[in-house]
């Protein structure tokens, strides 16, 4: 197989009038439309300035285009820039700016917006591409040749950078190899069975990890069809189970989906496999599930920095509460946060991952890349984990103050910073709180200056201009101070046992 992803990728088109694509209208779109029109998009890049290493940053909903877009983004030897829909412009700004992006591409309603942003970020050209294929990209796209020499990549070369937010300070752009997505999503391929007969549920976002790598690269390297839906809708999954064989989500697809009525072996029937990832699978969701339809959910682990690092297995027990096995050519062990020894079986620390799937390290960011591998090479991914005598790994917690809500990345600092400088607040501590429908809500404790009182709603709505909407706090709770340890730091696991029921009672946020 070839080192560069693309030419994976192209390699592995089956007949080139079959569907990659089912839309929510019942229309197919081809593995041949589909490359056409990435020619084209490769074509236009080139036309805006693009060359081989330049950033091509993307805010866009769900247009199956956009899936031609990333394609045309690796053809032409860009790095693709994948940006999550809900950023606010103050967040685009940063990511524009500290990635230097050559092209940007947004929601045509948010052109207005973001194009003073884009400009003032130094990016030199800007189209647009709406939910429904509208936009400045395709109407250019349209007079473009579908003929493109693809760029030829090495395995080291970038093929995309993701953000993921600092527990302190600035969000860091992990830079992705084409070896480190080439060879993660060839085995996926493998270790979850997937071929030309599969027909994958894809209803997760596509501007991270998930949605993107993992149920993308896996679909097209194995000449799958995609059923493509813009959202999760518990209903609506269901009712298509029939016509697919396989659905990957995060944990909040899973709890929607064991209390529906529609869940039932009959529905699942034709279904070969359920996998979950993101944030923890609760053990008793894997166990209704299986009691609802017989299947055994496949709960896997990975991380934006590193892709997919270990799976439960494909034959053999699926542990419900653990993560499985370290995937082929991964390899795992579990340290001493402190000073890097490697513990034995069964104890407790910091899990740490080597492969050929561990990013190349933070862009532009020498010091924290260096500051998150030990000399051997191992990437400490700050989740607390242990490993079974037989070889299972179980995430018991995490060394790096995140909260994950519905699958999304929330980090607590950069919403305390946000709450801090409000009028009236002297600090705040973020804390994750159980929550029934996204595993963890977001929950800010706040301490307000004697004799002014922001109440919760204020603090709400003041937030919303700076954060996405998924960071928002889903409850704020004024508190007369924090509990600090005696070296002063806030006790945050205190502030958590407080608040673990806020969200139990039925009618909360
Ligand atoms: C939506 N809302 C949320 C979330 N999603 N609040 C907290 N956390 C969330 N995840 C808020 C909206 O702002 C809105 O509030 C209200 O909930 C309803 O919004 P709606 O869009 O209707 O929500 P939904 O469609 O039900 O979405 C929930 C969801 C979605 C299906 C769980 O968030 C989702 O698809 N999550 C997947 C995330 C993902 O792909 N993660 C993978 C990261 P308001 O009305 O106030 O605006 S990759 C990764 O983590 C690694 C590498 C890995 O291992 O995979
Ligand atoms: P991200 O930075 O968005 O890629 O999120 C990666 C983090 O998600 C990991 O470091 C874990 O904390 C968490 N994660 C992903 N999958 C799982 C899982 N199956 N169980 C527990 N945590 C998970």
């Amino acid at each position: 197989m070839s080192d560069d992803l693309y030419s994976a990728l192209e390699a592995a088109v089956p007949d080139p009038k079959k569907a990659l694509f089912v839309l929510a209208d019942g229309s197919e779109v081809t593995y041949g439309e589909t490359f056409a029109l990435a020619g084209r998009i490769a074509n236009l890049f080139r036309q805006r300035g693009v060359v081989p290493g330049d950033r091509v940053a993307v805010q866009v909903e769900k247009p199956w285009q956009a899936v031609a877009v990333f394609l045309a983004s690796l053809r032409a030897g860009a790095v693709y820039l994948p940006l999550n829909a809900g950023y606010t412009p103050a967040e685009i700004a940063y990511f524009l700016s500290d990635a230097e992006a050559r092209l940007f591409i947004c929601r045509p309603e948010s052109q207005a917006t973001l194009a003073p942003v884009a400009r003032e970020a130094g990016v030199a050209a800007l189209e647009t591409l709406g939910h429904d294929g509208s936009g400045s990209l395709l109407e250019a796209a349209a007079s473009e040749s579908e003929v493109f020499e693809p760029v030829p990549r090495a395995a080291d070369d970038l093929a995309a950078i993701l953000y993921t937010s600092g527990t302190t300070g600035r969000s860091k752009g992990a830079m992705l190899t084409h070896r480190n997505l080439l060879s993660n999503a060839a085995t996926l391929v493998a270790y979850w069975r997937f071929t030309e007969a599969d027909v994958l549920i894809h209803a997760l976002p596509i501007f991270h990890t998930h949605g993107l790598f993992v149920a993308i690269d896996t679909v097209m390297l194995s000449g799958g069809t995609m059923i493509w839906r813009t959202r999760f809708d518990a209903d609506e999954v269901i009712a298509l189970m029939g016509r697919a064989t396989s659905l990957m989500g995060v944990p909040t697809f899973y709890t929607r989906l064991v209390t529906h009525q529609g869940l039932t072996p009959e529905a699942t029937r034709g279904m070969r496999l359920f996998v979950s990832g993101s944030a923890p699978l609760l053990a008793e969701t894997h166990q209704a599930f299986f009691e609802r339809t017989g299947h055994r959910i496949l709960e896997r682990y990975g991380m934006t920095e590193t892709c997919m690092n270990t799976s439960n297995p494909y034959d053999g027990d699926r542990r419900a509460g653990t993560v499985g096995f370290p995937l082929p050519g991964v390899e795992v062990r579990v340290a001493e946060a402190e000073t890097g020894r490697v513990l034995g079986t069964g104890e407790i620390g910091v899990l740490e991952v080597k492969g050929p799937n561990v990013f190349k390290g933070y862009w532009r960011m020498p010091e924290k890349t260096a500051a998150e591998f030990r000399p051997d090479g191992f990437f400490i991914t700050g989740d607390i984990a242990r490993i079974d005598d037989d070889g299972y790994v179980s995430i018991v917690g995490r060394a790096k103050d995140l909260i994950i809500s519905g699958g999304y990345n929330v980090y607590p600092k950069e919403v305390e910073s946000e709450i801090d400088a409000l009028p009236g607040v002297v600090e705040s501590a973020v804390i994750g709180v159980p929550h029934p429908d996204f595993g963890e809500g977001v929950t800010a404790v706040v301490v307000a200056r004697p004799g002014e009182a922001p109440d919760e709603r204020s603090v709400i709505k003041a937030l919303e201009g700076s954060l996405a909407r998924y960071k928002l706090p889903k409850r704020v709770i004024f508190a007369a101070e924090l509990p600090r340890n005696t070296m002063g730091k806030v006790q945050k696991n205190v502030l958590r046992d407080e608040h673990a029921g806020l969200y139990q009672t039925p009618g909360a946020a």
